[in-house]
């Protein structure tokens, strides 16, 4: 369904932190155009009590609050009316890591729903029930899913159609097909020299088959340097 306008819906306690960083610059252009949207719902509007509760101790004891399956799965139901074909993604650091294979299959859809979760967790019925995938941005622990959500929006709305402009497509950047799986190589632009360092003579060279050898060369030994794993990949 990517005729129609890319939804973005997360599920979150604190829904003035969106559309956020996604506001500004490429993305926020985007948005205003109508090329995505972005709704944010407070999972607190789905509390049925008077004080709006949406967590409660977890059984079996130990530290921190669980939230309650009943709360968030009216809060996911309510975002599944819009798109019923997008998937629920649960933000926890015990997810998948997230990669670009990730966003250029969202990107592909309907649209996402996030759902970022806070205290303990989330009571494991309502995942097991409604949630599609979960999804983690790396191996250390955030407060809650909420920043995680901005690295994984913008690396999926910059992969819809026409959000890129023709300067900021980028055919050969990481993760691209076009790169193998291998990191970028570097870039070079004026002054020549630049406190002492010169720009690499190939480069300067006009002979492109030279050029696209020396980059290639360049983005092995990058991705050997610093992500020998992308190599053992291939
Ligand atoms: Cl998606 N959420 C939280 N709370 N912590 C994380 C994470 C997500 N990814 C890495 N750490």
């Amino acid at each position: 369904m990517s005729s129609s306008i890319f939804k973005a819906h997360i599920l979150t306690l604190f829904p003035e932190l969106f559309p956020g960083p996604m506001g500004h610059s490429i993305t926020g252009r985007a948005l205003s155009e109508g090329k995505w949207s972005c709704t944010a719902t407070d999972i607190r509007d789905f509390a049925t009590d008077k004080r709006k509760t949406v967590d409660d101790t977890p059984y079996g004891g130990g530290a921190g609050m669980v939230m309650r399956a009943d709360v968030v799965a009216e809060a996911i139901e309510h975002a599944k009316k819009e798109t019923p074909n997008a998937p629920v993604v649960f933000m926890t650091p015990t997810g998948t890591p997230f990669n670009q294979g990730m966003a250029n299959r969202w990107a592909a859809g309907e649209g996402v729903i996030l759902l970022c979760g806070h205290y303990e967790g989330i009571d494991q019925r309502v995942l097991d029930a409604l949630v599609d995938e979960e999804v983690s941005i790396g191996d250390y622990v955030l407060t809650g899913g909420e920043i995680a959500v901005y690295p994984v929006l913008d690396a999926t709305i910059r992969q819809l159609p026409g959000v890129l402009g023709n300067d900021e497509t980028l055919a050969e950047e990481s993760f691209s097909p076009a790169l193998e799986g291998l990191l970028e190589y570097p870039h070079y632009t004026r002054p020549e020299e630049w406190r002492g360092q010169t720009v690499p003579e190939v480069l300067k060279s006009g002979h492109h088959a030279k050029i696209d050898a020396w980059r290639k060369e360049q983005s092995i030994a990058k991705t050997q340097k610093v992500r020998p794993e992308l190599l053992k990949k291939k």
